[in-house]
């Protein structure tokens, strides 16, 4: 199926930007207010200014500036900014008896008929302002005790894999799935309108920063640092006002192709000293810049193992420059021998990151972040999460996410991610969880010049659910997901509402049903990693990626018999996932190669759970299907029919999948449904 993605390289299908999560309707309950703002002006204040006034000249409110003005319905005040009116007043001196809301934190209350929020930094303010927009007329509704809001992370970070040029391979977007870049196009800049919404969007979120280029740096991107700096700096001003910091993947070999040194050795006078003068023009072009993302010695990106040095000695190079200007570097864990995967047991990708890591943990510069994905191998739909975590304790952690739907159905699938992260953000690494533990959260983004911003309308979730789980790991996601309903479809029938949750609560489990069994990963097409090709990844000399034969599937990855991944867990884990009898099922064919009569927790053998779940995958994502048909009459034409579309490309997609994979194994293992059902296609 060829979706038809809309804007500038579909000039017939052009639309109007979906306003996403941030329709105008969500501001009715503010804009029919008296809004009175106390703040002095500024780039982040005028942008709460503008969003007040936007919304009251809608729906008939008013503006106010004067702290004297006593009328207010709505009080959006900054301290310091003078003599505060009354009630935000009382609301300061109970806030001051607390621990700081700092830049980013705001505080609501509702003393008397006045809604206050307070903030001592202006984008604590404007995240107070979407604070009020999430809580519709529940903010204006009676007596509301304090509730003073503080981010969790001080960073909430958004990767673009966007290039500049279009690549032969990979496009405009690496692994992007809702059309073109909306920074770039064809090796120009695009017209920033569509960034500043999407600002706007990623604001309202709870995302401060985003790295805009693709870690995997070609010649044209490189520049990005250099001639093409200015570039930067324009989508830098653009977000600015949403408090919004920009980042740059850079690459490791910049000394060489941008600057003709002969070397990129990180211990080179010459190479830091190119670095340090890179840096310092950057922060005169962009004095709030955020620092620089790096990929080194992976999948063909250059990096400190060319010159015999750790990567350690290669991030440190770079924070040394960015250091005296408060930047930072994120530097990822994501190394390995991508010629060598499964020629040898001692290459299980999984063990990479922690083998080539770990034992630098201490060696990095305070300005260095590792940024390390979630899970040992690649943003499988499930996998265990990763050793390299909890590992780390004398260095700062970015726990790397994905939105954008590499292995999880690309954006063609419902997804809703919320429940896989929030699991991931909860486990527990001895007393402490992921949420914890991790620095900050990082994650790749699924937008792109789409109308509706994520190829799927409903992918939009993922992006939301990204920003407010950073702000907050312990939210549910399944609030989120209803957040995310109230906003973008507001005012959203109740109907509507249950089905949009019938739909999305449960997808991510819908798709793991129906595409890899039990956590063994990789069953899909090697180049484009979408639809199934069960054999198709990593053939070794001990078969495929997954191991399968005749009498069994799996990875074994134990420390008795495997590739000893297992080993590079703090206990308890180290021993939990050992064992076939204490591993969770979910996990079993991660950490184990297990004969297809192996029995589950839930009674049934492996060949059996392979066979039930791909069915019943099916049955459920028909049923997705029928849901959405019945809510037509409360979507948008456009919205409803696009949806419509990419679910009739998951019923095929998921039925391609369930007719390969029970395919696949009862011809391997030779065992019939017990339920007598048809296996063939
Ligand atoms: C940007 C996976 C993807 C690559 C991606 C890489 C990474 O391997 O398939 O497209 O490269 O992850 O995270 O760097």
């Amino acid at each position: 199926m060829k979706i038809r993605y809309g804007g500038d390289d579909n000039p017939e299908q052009l639309m109007t930007l979906d306003p996403a999560w941030l329709p105008a309707e969500a501001f009715r309950a503010i804009g029919a207010r008296r809004v009175l703002v106390c703040a002095e002006d500024g780039p982040v204040v005028d942008t709460v200014l503008a969003e007040v006034a936007r919304a009251c000249a809608r729906y008939g409110g008013q503006v106010h500036r004067d702290p004297s003005f006593d009328g207010a319905q709505l009080m959006l005040v900054l301290t310091g900014s003078g003599s505060l009116p009354s009630a935000a007043g009382d609301v300061a001196a109970e806030v001051s008896s607390g621990e700081p809301l700092g830049e980013e934190g705001y505080a609501l209350a509702r003393p008397g008929g006045t809604t206050v929020v307070l903030a001592d930094g202006p984008v604590g303010l404007l995240y107070g302002l979407f604070h009020v927009a999430r809580l519709g007329t529940a903010a204006f509704d009676g007596w509301h005790p304090l509730e003073a809001r503080r981010p969790a992370k001080p960073r909430r970070m958004l990767d673009h894999w966007d290039n500049v040029d279009v690549h032969p391979v990979m496009g405009q977007v690496e692994r992007g799935y809702a059309g073109g870049s909306i920074f770039w196009r064809a090796g120009q800049p695009r017209d920033l309108a569509r960034v500043r919404e999407y600002g706007r969007l990623l604001a309202a979120a709870g995302v401060n920063a985003i790295s805009v280029n693709n870690v995997n740096v070609h010649a044209t991107e490189a520049r990005l640092l250099t001639d093409r700096l200015h570039q930067v700096a324009a989508i830098a001003a653009v977000l600015r006002p949403y408090g919004i910091r920009v980042h740059l993947s850079v690459s490791f070999a910049s000394p060489m192709v941008l600057g003709g040194l002969p070397t990129a050795d990180p211990l080179d006078a010459s190479v830091r000293q190119w670095w340090a003068d890179a840096v310092s023009a950057v922060y005169a072009a962009i004095p709030d810049f955020g620092g620089f993302v790096v990929k080194a010695d992976s999948e063909g990106q250059p990096g400190p193992f060319g010159y015999g040095r750790t990567h350690a000695d290669g991030a440190n190079a770079l924070a040394a420059a960015l250091a005296p200007f408060g930047g930072v570097v994120h530097w990822r864990a994501f190394v390995y021998n991508h010629h060598q995967d499964w020629r040898d047991r001692s290459t299980d990708r999984a063990r990479a990151a922690h083998d080539h890591f770990a034992p630098l943990d201490g060696q990095f510069a305070d300005n260095v972040i590792l940024q390390v994905k979630y899970g040992p191998v690649d943003f499988q739909a499930r996998e265990a999460v990763s050793p390299v975590i909890g590992a780390m304790a004398s260095t700062a952690v970015a726990v790397e996410l994905q939105v954008t739907q590499e292995y999880t159905g690309q954006q063609r699938h419902v997804c809703y991610l919320g429940p896989l992260w929030s699991w991931v953000l909860g486990f527990p690494f001895s007393r402490r969880t992921v949420a914890e533990v991790a620095a900050e959260l990082v994650a790749v983004s699924n937008v792109g010049d789409d109308p509706f911003w994520t190829g799927h309308p409903l992918a939009q979730a993922n992006l939301y659910a990204f920003g407010r789980l950073a702000w907050d790991p312990s939210l549910d996601p399944v609030a989120v997901l209803d957040e995310w309903i109230s906003l973008t479809f507001a005012p959203c029938p109740s109907p509507l509402r249950a089905a949009l949750h019938e739909i999305m609560d449960s997808s991510w489990s819908v798709y793991e049903s129906y595409t890899a069994p039990l956590g063994v990963g990789f069953m899909v097409d090697p180049g484009s990693h979408y639809g199934p090709s069960v054999d198709g990844y990593e053939y070794s000399r001990w078969g495929t990626y997954h191991f399968a034969d005749r009498d069994g599937v799996g990875v074994d990855r134990t420390r008795a018999s495997g590739t000893g991944f297992t080993g590079q867990f703090p206990p308890p884990w180290r021993d939990v996932y050992e064992s076939p009898d204490s591993c969770p099922d979910e996990l079993l064919l991660f950490f184990h190669h297990v004969p297809y009569t192996h029995v589950l927790r839930s009674g049934l053998s492996v060949i059996q759970h392979i066979y039930d779940t791909h069915f019943d995958g099916v049955a459920r994502v028909v049923q997705m299907r029928r849901r959405w048909a019945e809510v037509a009459d409360f979507v948008g034409q456009a919205r409803h029919a696009r949806v419509a579309e990419l679910l009739d490309e998951q019923v095929r997609s998921a039925t391609e999948w369930r007719d390969h994979i029970n395919t696949y194994f009862y011809r391997k293992s030779g065992i019939p449904d017990a339920r007598g059902r048809r296996i063939y296609a």
